[in-house]
């Protein structure tokens, strides 16, 4: 019997390119059929079979306190009968920014987008305002959402210019982003020292999560905060997938680093369209209507998608949540490495508070090179024989997974024996 994901899949190619509204779920890295899923309850979904799966998704990082929890339903219930938007100021909006500053000490003042994506082009733009320079830095293996000059690969210069990782992006605009190796402070160093007084910004994912999971060196951290100080070139942490869960400071919190500007999303709009930048004052005050910089959004702080990312923002609150993630995730990335070394398997794993990565390799990966060694072969292998076990991981062996507070040692102890089951028969 053909699958219902398959039928849905056939039809939505028909009117949707690639048959899906972001490129990742379309398994093309992994292969096979995407799932269609028509349902959401704490750790688990349901395909358009029926079929259910623990979820490590999480809708790549919002569903923190696991799907349709009941208090964040609610507060999108109560939100949306008093007004679905209103393109005016809201309370809940002021109520948002308030809280985003207390909780991250980084935040002077804070605008609330749409996406990741509206967050890190609005910060590059601010930080070019400020500044006067047109010159960024970013890490290749980074994700930073998909505007022109953030989809940008490493050049073939010594200074490695960038060029486009994307059609449609112009060369022009490619050009002015440098493309450097993530965790390498020496090369860091040289790019300031050659060109430190063109850079507006450096922007960095403070743990990768788009490359697989990669954590920074200290060195790193350290040189990028002081070199951005050093040259006056403005540090954007970019915290739309470690915001509020890494720790409930984020990555800025987890590492002490302090950036100028930060971007979030995901966790903080609890799966439904709402982000956010910020940090200094200084450099939030050059945005319209107060400055120069312009940015704009018909949907931002919408308070519907600002009611969930309240609700959700304040279960994270909740004593020992952190703890209890973390828990989890450690659980988990300990089991799966316990039962593939048991039987042989090249694979190891990490986790960073509610992230994690898992790698078919001998060592855990350092940096984009090293990522780019592990056996994506033999994950894609582990991936479908975990879907087929009822597991939902990252479709593709170069994104982080997420668990959530609905995760329970029981659902964990039980992942890792169909992982076991998995890898007896692994040769
Ligand atoms: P969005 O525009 O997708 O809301 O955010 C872009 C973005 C920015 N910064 C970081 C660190 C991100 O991880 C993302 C988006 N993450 C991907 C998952 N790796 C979203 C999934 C997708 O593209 O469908």
């Amino acid at each position: 019997m053909t699958s219902h994901n398959q039928e849905l899949f056939d039809a939505s190619q028909r009117f949707i390119p690639g048959g899906v509204n972001s490129p990742v779920r379309a398994f093309r890295s992994v292969g096979g059929t995407p799932l269609f899923f028509q349902k959401g309850l704490g750790a688990y979904v349901w395909d358009a079979d029926g079929k259910r799966y623990t979820d490590y998704v999480g809708s790549w990082g919002p569903m923190i306190a696991g799907h349709c929890h009941p208090d964040v339903v609610g507060a999108v219930q109560t939100a949306a009968a008093n007004g679905l938007g209103f393109g005016a100021p809201t309370a809940s909006e002021l109520e948002m920014a308030e809280l985003l500053c207390r909780l991250l000490p980084s935040l002077e003042m804070v605008r609330l987008v749409s996406s990741g994506t509206e967050a890190t082009m609005t910060a590059i733009r601010l930080a070019r305002g400020f500044t006067g320079r047109s010159r960024i830095v970013k890490f290749e293996g980074c994700y930073h959402g998909h505007s022109d000059g953030l989809l940008v690969k490493a050049g073939s210069g010594a200074l490695t210019f960038g060029q486009p990782s994307s059609s449609g992006v112009p060369a022009e605009i490619a050009a002015l982003t440098t493309v450097l190796d993530y965790n390498d402070a020496a090369g860091l160093e040289r790019a300031f020292a050659q060109t430190g007084h063109e850079i507006a910004a450096v922007i960095v994912e403070p743990v990768a999560g788009n490359m697989n999971l990669v954590t920074p060196k200290p060195e790193f951290l350290a040189a990028l905060r002081s070199l951005c100080t050093q040259y006056g070139a403005v540090l954007i942490l970019d915290e739309v997938m470690t915001g509020f869960r890494v720790s409930l400071q984020g990555a800025q919190g987890y590492y002490d680093i302090k950036p100028d500007l930060v971007t979030l999303g995901k966790v903080m709009g609890g799966g439904l369209p709402a982000a956010a930048f910020g940090g200094r004052r200084d450099i939030m005050q050059c945005l319209a209507p107060l400055g120069a910089v312009y940015q704009a959004g018909t949907l931002s702080g919408n308070p519907v998608a600002v009611a969930a990312g309240l609700a959700t923002l304040k279960l994270v609150q909740e004593d020992g949540f952190y703890q209890r993630l973390a828990q989890r995730a450690t659980q988990l990335t300990e089991g799966l490495t316990a039962s593939a070394h048991r039987h042989g398997i090249a694979f190891c794993a990490q986790s960073v508070g509610g992230m994690f990565g898992l790698y078919f390799s001998k060592t855990v990966p350092a940096s984009y090179a090293e990522v780019m060694s592990c056996d994506k072969v033999a994950f894609n292998r582990f991936f479908h024989a975990m879907l087929d076990a009822g597991v939902y991981l990252a479709p593709s062996a170069f994104e982080a997974g997420f668990v959530s507070s609905a995760h329970t040692e029981a659902d964990i102890d039980e992942t890792i024996a169909k992982a076991d089951a998995i890898f007896l028969g692994w040769k």
